[in-house]
């Protein structure tokens, strides 16, 4: 079960690209390059939201991320801004829960993920944003994603106490579904309104 994604490939997935910049990247404010990275509880797709928004693409059958897994994709805004996402997908397994440093330092952007059948990753969702608020970059734009939102009848998070929970901790808040696409690009593209922009001289 799974969607992975893709392992780091030979261009990009070397190890000094864990260190990028401030992640905020930008010297061109109309070509913003931003590091992402995805965290959250193993299993509540966040392999699969990364496919879906880089390739389109939903796979129930492929394998759970080990390590981490690298893609980019670049999107154009309204005012023709362009924002170059290169994004770390994590491995939610606790295995690896000590490795999650490494990706998300110097990140611009945090995406925590939730399943909205899973309380405990409601949980875990909220440990993350914790560990980020401590030791992330001071100015991370920070999302929570419910995920696996086409699963209305099975529940179990409400969207009031996960708006709620964003609120109070500055984060943005959607629900998505990697299987649907409903809200993926969606997601990405209100992250890159709310990035901070480089200040034109
Ligand atoms: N119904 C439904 N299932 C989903 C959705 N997104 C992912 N899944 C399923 O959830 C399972 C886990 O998805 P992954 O994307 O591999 O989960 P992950 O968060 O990357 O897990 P780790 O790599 O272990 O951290 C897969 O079998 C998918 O079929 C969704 O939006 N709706
Ligand atoms: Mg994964």
């Amino acid at each position: 079960m799974g969607c992975s994604a893709s392992l780091p490939d030979k261009s990009s997935g070397k190890l000094s690209g864990l260190n990028t910049e401030s992640g905020g990247g930008a010297t061109d404010p109309k070509n913003l390059k931003v590091k992402l990275v995805l965290l959250g509880d193993s299993g509540v797709g966040k392999s699969c939201i990364v496919l879906r928004f880089v390739r389109g693409q939903f796979d129930p059958t492929s394998k759970v991320t080990v390590g981490a897994s690298f893609l980019s994709q670049t999107i154009a805004l309204q005012d023709s801004t362009t924002v170059k996402f290169e994004i770390w997908d994590t491995a939610g397994q606790e295995r690896y829960a000590a490795l999650a440093p490494l990706y998300y330092r110097g990140a611009a952007v945090a995406v925590v993920v939730y399943d909205i059948t899973s309380p405990e990753s409601f949980n875990k969702a909220q440990y993350w944003v914790k560990e980020l608020q401590k030791h992330g970059s001071p100015n991370i734009v920070l999302a929570l994603v419910g995920n696996k939102a086409d699963l209305q009848e099975n529940r179990e998070v409400s969207i009031e106490d996960a708006k709620g929970y964003a609120e109070k901790n500055g984060m943005f808040f959607i629900e998505t579904s990697a299987k649907t696409a409903d809200n993926i690009n969606q997601l990405f593209e209100e992250i890159a309104k709310r990035l901070p922009r480089t200040p034109t001289s």
